[in-house]
């Protein structure tokens, strides 16, 4: 049995589950807060959320889960069978992932957890943000998904990392610096899909449990 680990507002968890419900591959989840705890540092060697557990081994990087998946269990393919197709669905995940979310990431604790970050660092991401989203219009394709005409896997992080790059740069510069893209349109299609509202709702209910536990660290 496949164990995705992790907490259900993570997004890194929320791609991978999004995923397996899309294939409907049989999974169990388990609730692993990123404690760096010994046994959590054993299955995970930087304390990062999510991770598998399967029959006793661990896997753990969302995109490396993502294509474990795609070849254990081919059933309704979330990638292209076209080598060159498919290598563009991961390049634009590759993008979404290092140049926008793990840039605007630093704002998280600011924009979402009432912290404090310093100045610098937000003049530092404005900067950082501004080019990379630029870039990203030439290759995002938002039709209607994120790469064409198919929901592919890239719509599983589009769909869950998207949304808070333009809230996080919403809440610390006043300005969405997503707007120019339909994010709005695209959410409100995917989340039409019964796979993302379960994702949705799972993700509210550990909303404020997670705030919590952020708050009561720092
Ligand atoms: N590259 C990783 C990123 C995972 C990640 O950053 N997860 C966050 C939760 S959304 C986490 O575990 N943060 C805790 C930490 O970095 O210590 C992946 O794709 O799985």
């Amino acid at each position: 049995m496949l164990t995705l680990c992790g907490f259900s507002a993570s997004n890194y968890y929320n791609k991978v589950k999004l995923a397996l419900l899309e294939k409907g591959v049989p999974f169990e989840e388990k609730q692993v807060w990123t404690d760096r705890s010994p046994a959590l540092l054993e299955k995970s060697p930087l304390g990062k959320v999510p991770f598998f557990e399967i029959d006793g081994k661990t896997l753990f990087e969302s995109q490396v889960m993502l294509d474990y998946v795609e070849s254990a269990y081919p059933q309704k393919p979330l990638i292209p069978s076209n080598p060159y197709e498919a290598a563009r669905i991961r390049q634009l995940i590759q993008f979404m992932e290092l140049h926008l979310e793990l840039v605007a990431r630093e704002l998280y604790f600011e924009a979402f957890f009432g912290g404090k970050i310093a100045d610098d660092v937000k003049v530092r991401v404005q900067k950082q943000l501004k080019r990379n989203i630029a870039a990203f219009g030439q290759i995002a394709n938002f039709s209607p998904y994120i790469a064409g005409s198919e929901f592919t896997m890239a719509d599983c992080a589009a769909t869950v990392h998207l949304p808070l790059i333009g809230m996080a740069t919403k809440a610390i510069y006043g300005e969405d610096m997503m707007a120019a893209y339909p994010v709005r349109d695209y959410m409100k299609l995917v989340g039409e899909r019964p796979t993302v509202k379960k994702v949705t709702e799972d993700r509210k209910a550990n909303a404020a449990e997670l705030a919590e536990r952020i708050k009561s660290r720092s």
